[in-house]
């Protein structure tokens, strides 16, 4: 470590007297003499190694000091029971918070069952009463707190509805819109017991004039599967959606090939689809999939633009990344012990910003994964410092 540190620094200062030839204010020269190895901003015109001259594609010279750099800190959640961590009850996928009158509120997928999950491989053996995986078998839930750390859990929000209505088998993974003043509810809705053929289902869309509902029925696929062949033909997952350039930009996950016998041509992409109402029409962005690693969505405003959490699947797991038009994304840090499901607090989610402040906590899931027949999950909360509006940064 410290012979590379040598050679990069001896790397820098050559770049620099390369290219030096200003006088310097007292100031820089002081700066200079204190720090002497400053990254150049402009790429030198000379031979460098294919490590260094990579270091000139990203937008900052050290990405742990960017503004989408953060560490990321849990806290466990108080006001849920999970039957002593039996695997019967499961409660994963939030939505993010939204603040309603002094209180936020939070959507889940909620899973009560007389057994724990058998398992996706054994989904041919799922019945009306025995799940395959941690999210069949679910309905949507939802729960208020003042602090976004004890919660109340309230009811039911989306209750699957009677077969062979989209969803019958299981409804999961939520999202919020907030929209003219009416609130919007996009989750998946299965028909079979996710893992008999993978995890196919297409999007649904429940809306309500109160946070607490009652949620009316808006729609079924709301996001069209791709042509056969393409890489959202039988998925389309972890709705997403943010009002951005007057419209609702609705990110979404496709999982190809995930299970379960291809599982070497495994891959995920997210994709944008954009709408002018909240019920569709959802056209698809020419342009998608917009971000080719990640697993589940998480997408916020971000000064003039959308920045995302790409976590566990694909080259660039584990970063964030920004697109100053909301769909080019770029690296802009590489993060570690990312939440799982990410859905951060962003106050200006619905807003239509063209300035957006980022994100200092959210609420995010755990599995339990080590055993099959304890499979549950539960919601935690994380902080981090992915805003502009901090004066000290706390998680840097
Ligand atoms: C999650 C999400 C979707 C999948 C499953 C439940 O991580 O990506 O919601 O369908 O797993």
């Amino acid at each position: 470590l410290l012979l590379s540190f040598f050679i990069i620094s001896t790397v820098f200062s050559c770049i620099e007297s390369k290219s030096e030839s200003n006088p310097k204010s007292d100031a820089e020269t002081v700066e200079a003499e204190i720090f002497p190895h400053k990254m150049p901003t402009e790429k030198p015109d000379f031979p460098m190694s294919a490590a260094t001259e990579r270091m000139f594609s990203y937008p900052a010279p050290r990405v742990q000091d960017n503004e989408l750099f953060s560490q990321f800190k849990y806290t466990r959640l108080k006001g849920f029971d999970y039957n002593d961590g039996d695997g019967t009850i499961s409660r994963r996928d939030p939505s993010r918070p939204i603040l309603v009158a002094g209180k936020y509120y939070i959507y889940y997928t909620k899973r009560d069952t007389k057994v724990p999950p058998i398992g996706w491989n054994r989904a041919k053996e799922a019945t009306d009463e025995v799940p395959s995986t941690d999210w069949d078998l679910c309905d949507i839930w939802y729960a208020t707190s003042e602090d976004g750390t004890t919660w109340k859990e309230e009811g039911v929000a989306v209750a699957r509805p009677e077969k062979p209505n989209a969803g019958w088998r299981s409804v999961a993974t939520p999202d919020i819109l907030v929209w003219k003043g009416k609130y919007y509810l996009y989750y998946q809705a299965f028909d079979e017991p996710s893992g008999l053929r993978g995890d196919w289902c297409p999007v649904s869309v429940s809306y309500a004039d109160s946070p607490d509902g009652p949620w009316v029925h808006g729609g079924d696929s709301v996001i069209p599967f791709g042509k056969k062949g393409e890489w959202d033909q039988d998925a389309t997952h972890d709705p997403h959606p943010i009002v951005y350039n007057g419209k609702i930009y609705l990110y979404y996950k496709a999982a190809y090939n995930k299970w379960p016998d291809i599982r070497d041509k495994y891959a995920v992409g997210h994709g944008l689809a954009i709408a002018e109402d909240p019920l569709g029409p959802f056209e698809k962005h020419p342009l998608n999939p917009v971000m080719a690693s990640g697993h589940e969505t998480t997408y916020f405003p971000f000064k003039e633009g959308v920045a995302a959490l790409a976590i566990k699947d694909g080259n660039e797991r584990e970063t964030m990344q920004y697109a100053k038009d909301g769909v080019n994304f770029e690296i802009a840090s590489v993060v570690s012990l990312t939440p799982t499901a990410a859905a951060p607090f962003a106050a200006d989610a619905f807003t239509d910003t063209s300035d957006g402040r980022g994100v200092t906590w959210g609420l995010c899931h755990f599995t339990n994964a080590g055993s099959p027949k304890k499979g549950y999950s539960s919601m935690a909360r994380f902080d981090c410092d992915l805003s502009l509006d901090l004066d000290e940064p706390s998680y840097k």
